[in-house]
């Protein structure tokens, strides 16, 4: 049984056992009335605790039942039993009692918990509202402010600061449940009051409306949370708290829940939710694969990436050695280092302390043996095959036994680099992106050798540095940059068709990604795909190819960095500001090639970057480079930007439908567009009426 009801003496202890997470599914929910029904109907009983088995208390609804239509008791129906009691209801809180377990718990009389524990309202980074009296609650518990922040944000608190902000009654030292039983008979004993939050009035601060702090709320998270409706919608349910009676504001709470559940971009975010704990499971990896222990770290390169790389380490208290071939580059690179994290605390996000802290696990050397004794090595040099095989082979010699090898190409083919070495089965690719220390992607590249206990190790040690590891596998590009490249390609072509770099990056920036690929360029450097353009050679003469590009370079555009790229730049400034002088560049292009340019609408403009991206993907799916459509996801969402209201790309294709994504992918190619072949997945699909979700649960 999922809840299960025990007394102990004159307490009733109900105790919710749902692993993994207690999880409020309709079992537990029956659970929670029938047991509280029966510890009200024993007269022995003077009061009942609530508590979780197993690591936490109850982390929430069953987001799983979301695609499911509403099933009775609802989680109100179970609150309100507490809340109705006429015995005490003390609630013991240990992990996490996050969304409807928070609910649940601000339902009780009184709660209490253990040094360690987090409380929160999350719903919000699920698209969604409180819907079980939370946006009612806990105004009434920490004023509507507070209550406003919390919920919007979806951010934790910690059991101390739940203490001082009034959301728990006592925090319990040693064994919990012994604690929240003494604390139920103590109130038995002084005869207090049975605190229903309900009946409590949502205090607002002086001189200031419900409505006025809704909307300076807004106004300040209104770029961060653009495109999504549940921060607007949790912050009017909030100020519903002061201007309608609690039944009513509940019962349009649960409305509003039930719209923004139904809407596409919960959908999304719920698919990111569990896209990104699928992408821990690996195939070929299970809970018995052994781990290799990482206890030193040496980095091969201390340019930004290398030193950058370094970082997570040095954060998580791992020692890690940075190598250079000189001991001026080496300099630069620490000098880097310090730099970054100097600025960090200068923003007070890190104290001095923690900072001299991680410095003192930084060591330096210009000898590759000084990674002789390291348990892992990331070669983060630059992109050139024969210098990463010279390096590779030479730590074959020189890394002791078991060491794990790993690579932080972007492109470059893993399988060719382990051949080096007489131990191919120890290397792997870990491509970083760049910030390394900021970004939380880590797409982790299998060779075709490379051993399950390495991958489990690398995956793990990922996740200790709080990167978010997605395994992919080799191909040019891996995944990330693979299908960047056939979105790029095609924004280019935009321009020689008719748009125009501005209404391009208007397009992808209103759809919900950071910038447009012409912003972007310009940010990141447009020299660097040059150099790369120059030394692959034009592709083959079916395949078309704009020049406007490497024209925009040859005139010393460089991007940002020269004041000039796809925009021009004010001293100081990076505020992109559209150029006639690229304008002129562009139709003197399309002239030249004969295109004659054409207008575009926002939506021909966003499908043709955006079905490049998916049918990418889907070519990327097919040849088994991915293991799932929602890996994919994974990808773009946490290292491209892309905007996980709508859940990654796959997900995104998946809402639009995949035959519409098809059939306009395919008059592309018809139209004469060689590198816009359909892929035969995205086909097959779209001809049997599927989506990615359905393939990966095929194949998965
Ligand atoms: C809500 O409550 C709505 C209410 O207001 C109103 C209702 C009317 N449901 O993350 P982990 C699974 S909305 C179903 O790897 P950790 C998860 O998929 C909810 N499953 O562990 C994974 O499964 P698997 C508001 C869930 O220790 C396994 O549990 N609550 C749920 O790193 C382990 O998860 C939230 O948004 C769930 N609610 O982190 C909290 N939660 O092993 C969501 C987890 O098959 N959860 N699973 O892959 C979390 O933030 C983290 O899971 C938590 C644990 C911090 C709890």
């Amino acid at each position: 049984m999922p809840v299960s009801l025990q007394n102990h003496g004159d307490i009733a202890v109900i105790t919710v056992d749902n692993p993994p997470v207690n999880a409020l599914s309709q079992a537990v929910r029956n659970g929670l009335v029938s047991c509280t029904q029966e510890a009200l109907a024993d007269d022995a009983v003077t009061a009942i605790v609530l508590i979780g088995a197993g690591r936490t208390f109850i982390a929430g609804a069953d987001i799983r039942e979301f695609n499911l239509p509403s099933a009775q008791p609802t989680l109100n129906d179970a609150i309100s039993t507490f809340e109705a009691s006429s015995k005490p209801v003390v609630c013991a809180i240990h992990g996490t009692a996050l969304g409807g377990g928070l609910e649940t718990a601000l339902g009780c009389h009184y709660r209490v918990a253990v040094a360690g524990a987090m409380v929160g309202l999350p719903e919000v980074k699920l698209g969604l509202l409180p819907g079980a009296g939370g946006t009612q609650r806990l105004p009434r518990l920490v004023g509507v402010e507070k209550a406003m922040k919390l919920i919007s944000s979806g951010d934790f608190l910690a059991a101390d600061k739940a203490l001082d902000a009034g959301i728990i009654d006592h925090i319990v030292d040693g064994d919990l449940t012994a604690g929240a039983m003494a604390f139920a008979r103590q109130l038995v004993a002084d005869g207090a009051p049975l605190k229903r939050v309900r009946d409590l009035q949502a205090a607002l601060p002086e001189g200031r409306s419900a409505a006025d702090l809704a909307a300076a709320e807004m106004k300040a998270i209104a770029r961060r949370t653009r495109g999504q409706p549940a921060p607007q919608k949790c912050l009017e349910s909030v100020a519903n708290a002061v201007t309608m009676d609690f039944d009513a504001a509940l019962q349009r709470e649960r409305e509003i829940f039930e719209e923004l559940k139904a809407g596409p971009e919960s959908q999304g975010l719920r698919h990111a939710f569990f896209a990104e704990r699928a992408a821990g499971k690996v195939p070929g990896v299970s809970k018995d694969t052994a781990t290799r222990e990482i206890k030193k770290v040496a980095i091969i390169g201390a340019g930004t990436m290398g030193g950058g790389i370094a970082m997570n380490f040095a954060n998580v208290g791992i020692p890690v050695t940075l190598i250079e071939t000189a001991q001026d580059a080496l300099d630069r690179g620490l000098a880097i280092v310090t730099k970054n994290y100097t600025a960090t605390v200068s923003k007070g996000r890190l104290s001095r302390e923690k900072m001299d802290q991680r410095m003192a696990m930084f060591s330096g050397a210009v000898e590759l043996s000084a990674a002789a004794d390291a348990d892992m090595v990331i070669e983060a040099v630059f992109e050139n095959m024969a210098l990463k095989k010279e390096i590779f082979s030479k730590l074959d010699a020189i890394c002791k036994p078991g060491a794990i090898l790993a690579s932080n190409t972007s492109t470059l083919d893993v399988d060719e680099i382990a051949a080096v070495t007489k131990r191919p089965q120890d290397v792997i690719g870990t491509h970083f992106f760049s910030p390394a220390n900021v970004m939380k992607l880590l797409e982790i590249v299998r060779g075709e050798k490379t051993a399950a206990d390495v991958l489990n190790t690398t995956m793990k040690i990922a996740k200790k540095i709080a990167k978010v590891p997605v395994v992919v596998g080799v191909c040019d590009g891996f995944v990330g940059n693979r299908m960047l490249h056939a979105y790029t390609r095609q924004a280019g072509f935009l321009l020689e068709d008719g748009a125009l770099p501005q209404d391009v990056d208007r397009v992808i920036y209103d759809f919900g990604m950071p910038m447009g690929p012409f912003t972007m360029g310009d940010m990141a450097g447009l020299d660097v795909g040059y150099r790369v353009r120059q030394e692959r050679g034009r592709p083959a003469a079916n395949y078309r190819y704009s020049e406007i590009a490497d024209k925009v370079v040859e005139m010393g555009r460089h991007g940002q960095k020269t004041g000039a790229g796809w925009y021009k730049y004010v001293a100081g400034d990076r505020t992109p500001h559209p150029d006639p002088e690229i304008e002129e560049l562009i139709l003197a292009s399309a002239a030249a090639a004969g295109v004659t340019r054409h207008d575009f609408s926002d939506d021909a403009i966003l499908q043709r970057c955006m079905f490049a991206l998916i049918n990418e993907g889907a070519k990327i799916l097919a040849e088994g480079k991915a293991y799932r459509a929602s890996d994919i996801d994974v990808i773009y969402t946490n290292g491209y930007g892309f905007p996980s209201f709508r859940g990654g790309p796959m997900n995104y294709a998946d809402q639009v439908g995949l035959e519409t994504v098809y059939q306009a992918v395919k008059e592309m190619f018809d139209g004469g567009d060689e590198w816009m072949d359909p892929a035969p997945l995205l086909a097959r699909l779209a001809t049997e009426g599927k989506t990615f979700a359905d393939w990966d649960a095929e194949n998965n």
